[in-house]
C-alpha cells in the first residue's frame, strides 16, 4: 500500500547522518580507521613500482604483517586520534579488526581510499588494487548496512569486477599508468570536494573509466573535474592539494601548479601557497608506502583548527602564519604504514 503524501515528507530540522561536501567546514560524525594486522600490499611488480617506495618493494609479497611493534604503536595513534576528535565533539565510528594477515588483504587503517562521501552520498571506490577488493566489505560493511537503512542517505556499492580482472593487462597501459582503462577504477582518495565541484586527478590508481563512472554517480549538482598533476608515481591527491579553509590552501609544489589549479573556476578566487617547507626522509620509523610529504596530508576540524603530526613543527609553524590553529597529535607509525590523518578518516558530516 502507498504511503500518504504527507509521510515522506522530511521535516526541515532532519539532519541526514551523512551530508559533507567539502574539506573544511565544521566536522561533526567520522569514520576513523583501524591498523590491526595490516599487511604489506600484494599487487603485480609493475604497479609496487610504479607507486612504492623503492627500498620496500621486495616487502611487498602476499601475507607480510608490517612489523608488530609499527602495528602496535599504529593502532594506540589511532585511538588517542580518535580520543582527540571525541573531546571535540565529533561522533566517531570505528571499523571492525580483520585479520588481513589471514585471508588477504592491506588494512583497515586508510578508509579515505575505499570511501567518498559527497552530499548525502557516501560512494564505495572501486579499487584497482586486487589486495583491497574486499576491504570496505570485509571491515566497514558494519557501518554502511547501518547507513543504508537511513532513507535519507544513498549508498553506492562498487560495482562487481569481472573475473579475471582485466585492468593489469600489459597490452592495454596505452596511458602510461600501472593500470588500463578496461573497467572503472579510481580511489576515493584521488579526489578532494570544494562544495559541488570535485577535483581529482588521474593516477596510477585512477582512470578515465574511474572517473566516467564518479561522474555517473555523484548527487544531481555535483561536477566531478580533473586537475593536471605531475607526478608519474601519483596515487591520491591528499599531499598535493590541501584546501585549509573557504577560498585558502596550500599545495606541494613537486607535483602541481597554482596555474593548472587556477584553470577551475571553483578556485579562481582563492588564495593559494606553495609550501615551503621540504619533505625530509624518514627511516624510523621507515615511510613504507608513501612519500616524505605525508606531513601535507592533515584533517580539518573546521576553518581554523587542523590536525598536524606530532613532530611537524616547522610546517606547523608554517600554517600558523595562515591563521591555522594545528592540534598536535603524534602518527608516525600511522604514516609508516602507508597514511596519515586524511586518508585514515572519512568525514560523514560537515556543517555548520
Ligand atoms: O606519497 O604523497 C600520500 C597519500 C596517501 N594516501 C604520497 C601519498
Amino acid at each position: 500500500m502507498a504511503l500518504p503524501d504527507t509521510l515522506l515528507v522530511v521535516p526541515t530540522d532532519f539532519k541526514s547522518s551523512i551530508s559533507a561536501d567539502n574539506e573544511w567546514s565544521p566536522l561533526r560524525s567520522v569514520i576513523v580507521g583501524r591498523a590491526e594486522n595490516s599487511c604489506f600490499p600484494d599487487e603485480p611488480e609493475h604497479m609496487i613500482k610504479a607507486t612504492m617506495p623503492e627500498d620496500y618493494w621486495d616487502q611487498c609479497k602476499p601475507f607480510n604483517t608490517f612489523p608488530s611493534s609499527v602495528l602496535r604503536a599504529a593502532c594506540q595513534e589511532l585511538d588517542h586520534f580518535a580520543a582527540i576528535l571525541e573531546k571535540e565533539n565529533v561522533r566517531i565510528y570505528r571499523p571492525k579488526t580483520v585479520r588481513w594477515d589471514n585471508i588477504g588483504g592491506y588494512s583497515g587503517a586508510m578508509p579515505r581510499d575505499g570511501l567518498m562521501v559527497v552530499g548525502n552520498t557516501i560512494i564505495e571506490a572501486c579499487f584497482s588494487w586486487r589486495c583491497r577488493k574486499k576491504e570496505i566489505q570485509q571491515a566497514y560493511n558494519c557501518i554502511l548496512d547501518e547507513f543504508e537503512k537511513d532513507p535519507s542517505v544513498r549508498v553506492v556499492r562498487a560495482p562487481k569486477v569481472q573475473s579475471p580482472d582485466p585492468i593489469y593487462d600489459e597490452c592495454k597501459h596505452l596511458s602510461g599508468w600501472a593500470t588500463n582503462n578496461s573497467r572503472p577504477a579510481f580511489d576515493a582518495a584521488d579526489f578532494l570536494r570544494f562544495g559541488k565541484t570535485v577535483l581529482g586527478q588521474f593516477s596510477n590508481v585512477t582512470n578515465m573509466e574511474g572517473v566516467k563512472y564518479l561522474r555517473k554517480v555523484v548527487p544531481p549538482g555535483y561536477s566531478v573535474e580533473i586537475v593536471q598533476t605531475t607526478d608519474p608515481h601519483a596515487m591520491h591527491i591528499d599531499a598535493t592539494i590541501v584546501p585549509l579553509r573557504k577560498g585558502l590552501l596550500i599545495y606541494n609544489p613537486e607535483r602541481v601548479t597554482e596555474a593548472a589549479l587556477r584553470r577551475h573556476k571553483v578556485l579562481s578566487e582563492w588564495d593559494m601557497h606553495a609550501c615551503p617547507v621540504k619533505s625530509t626522509p624518514r627511516l624510523s620509523p621507515p615511510l613504507y608506502m608513501t612519500s616524505s610529504w605525508i606531513f601535507l596530508n592533515i584533517l580539518s576540524l573546521d576553518e581554523k583548527r587542523v590536525v598536524v603530526e606530532a613532530e611537524d613543527i616547522e610546517f606547523a609553524q608554517w600554517l600558523q602564519t595562515l591563521g591555522m590553529e594545528p592540534i598536535f597529535c603524534p602518527f608516525r607509525h600511522v604514516n609508516s604504514i602507508g597514511g596519515s590523518f586524511h586518508c585514515a578518516t572519512v568525514d560523514l558530516i560537515r556543517s555548520d
